[in-house]
């Protein structure tokens, strides 16, 4: 990110979680509900093991922010982990008891997780050195900056919601869906769903991997409404917006494919069906009947809404486990369970919508610039007038 950059720190169960944001324009007004609600929303999701019981995040601010006001210089937050209560003997920044630490010592990696290439790399003696900082938890940081990139974009009108499009095979042929699709997401029912007359079946397979101590993963969407036209860029590889997306969103824990708009169904079709035609719009811009595109073509925003859905693997940890090997013995064991989720797949949405948010927020003050959002909003309207022009401009123009 070139204007906004995200720093997060912090272990799972260490003394709590760090968000470090630079590039934030001074007088954003801080929605307090919205920071609070994100990290609400984040937490909600039926599959979520035993710690969402014990924790109820709230971001401290500790930086940043003066009566409500960002000042410009860099935001601070701060969410503890209520867990580091159970846990300071064994996380513990200064001593640990190496009697309880070594009862929850890892050495047995589990397949599909951080811990055997984190113990190749790091050469930690215990894989709970990786584990950690590899936990999900990290995302809690993310969400609570995200919320602050919203409240940015939503000063030029940029709205982001998300919903859960698959889990596991249910729902898997479900179309791309519209932002009129999201608007009728629950956010309280079980799993957010899109289509909510799968819920009741992605609720029976949660219920079903949990008997049988296996775990599930799925698909997410997000869209982002009245995103501004000319965001990002076609001159650079690593100014298209497309790819710094994609980049945001799979980092994502557990996401190992990143599509948008309908980026799969294109791919198997003719050109004349993947594309989405342009007509004069009423007002004498332009029109698009479809949004394959997912808002972005040429990895530059087209003014559409901007689609994009990730698709999460399986969470690693599996209470029945899978074959692994011992570092220790170099004997083949069953890898070893540590408290998990079944599924947190609600919460990739959030998390997702997080990512998109921090990206769009740093495309747009590079595409407008500003120190104050007085200035940026000045930009936005002279630029919003220069594209109208612009789309009124053409030779054959009424
Ligand atoms: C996680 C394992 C679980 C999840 C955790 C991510 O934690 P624990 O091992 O303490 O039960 O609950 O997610 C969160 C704590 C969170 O806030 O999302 C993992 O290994 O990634």
């Amino acid at each position: 990110m070139r204007r906004l950059h995200l720093t997060t720190g912090g272990e799972s169960h260490g003394p709590g979680l760090t968000a470090l944001l630079t590039g934030l324009p001074a007088g954003l007004r801080v929605d307090f509900d919205l920071l609070t609600r994100d990290l609400a929303r984040r937490q909600h999701g039926y599959g979520r093991g035993n710690r969402m019981k014990i924790e109820k995040d709230t971001a401290e601010i500790r930086g940043g922010v003066r009566g409500g006001e960002t000042l410009g210089g860099p935001l601070v937050l701060w969410i503890a982990n209520r867990d580091y209560t159970n846990w300071e003997p064994m996380m513990s920044p200064v001593k640990v008891d190496p009697r309880r630490a070594a009862q929850r010592r890892v050495h047995i990696p589990r397949p599909g997780h951080t811990d055997l290439p984190g113990g190749l790399k790091y050469l930690r003696d215990d894989l709970r050195d990786i584990l950690e900082r590899a936990s999900a938890r990290e995302t809690t940081a993310r969400v609570a900056a995200g919320a602050f990139a919203k409240m940015l974009l939503a000063e030029v009108g940029v709205e982001i919601r998300s919903g859960v499009r698959s889990l596991g095979p249910v729902g898997i042929d479900a179309p791309v869906p519209t932002w009129e699709d999201l608007l009728q997401v629950d956010e309280t029912s079980p799993l957010r769903a899109i289509d909510r007359s799968l819920e009741e079946e992605m609720v029976r397979l949660v219920d079903r991997a949990q008997q049988e101590g296996d775990t599930l993963g799925g698909a997410v969407t997000v869209i982002a409404h009245r995103v501004p036209a000319g965001l990002g860029s076609h001159v650079q590889w690593d100014e298209k917006l497309d790819g710094r997306l994609a980049q945001a969103v799979m980092s994502i824990h557990a996401v190992k494919a990143v599509e948008i708009g309908a980026g799969l169904q294109g791919s198997a079709g003719f050109g004349s069906a993947a594309h989405d035609p342009i007509h004069r719009g009423p007002d004498g811009g332009f029109r698009r009947p479809s949004n394959h595109a997912g808002g972005l073509e040429g990895g530059i925003t087209n003014g559409e809404d901007l689609v994009i859905t990730a698709y999460k693997k399986p969470i690693a940890t599996l209470r029945k486990g899978m074959p692994s090997v011992d570092r220790d013995t170099g004997e083949e064991k069953v890898s070893e369970y540590e408290r998990s989720d079944v599924t947190a797949l609600p919460a990739a949405g959030v998390i997702a919508e997080s990512m998109v948010a921090l990206v769009l927020a740093d495309a747009l003050l590079e595409k407008l610039g500003g120190d104050s959002v007085a200035e940026l909003r000045a930009h936005f309207e002279a630029t919003r007038a220069q594209q109208r022009a612009w789309a009124g401009s053409g030779h054959n123009t009424p």
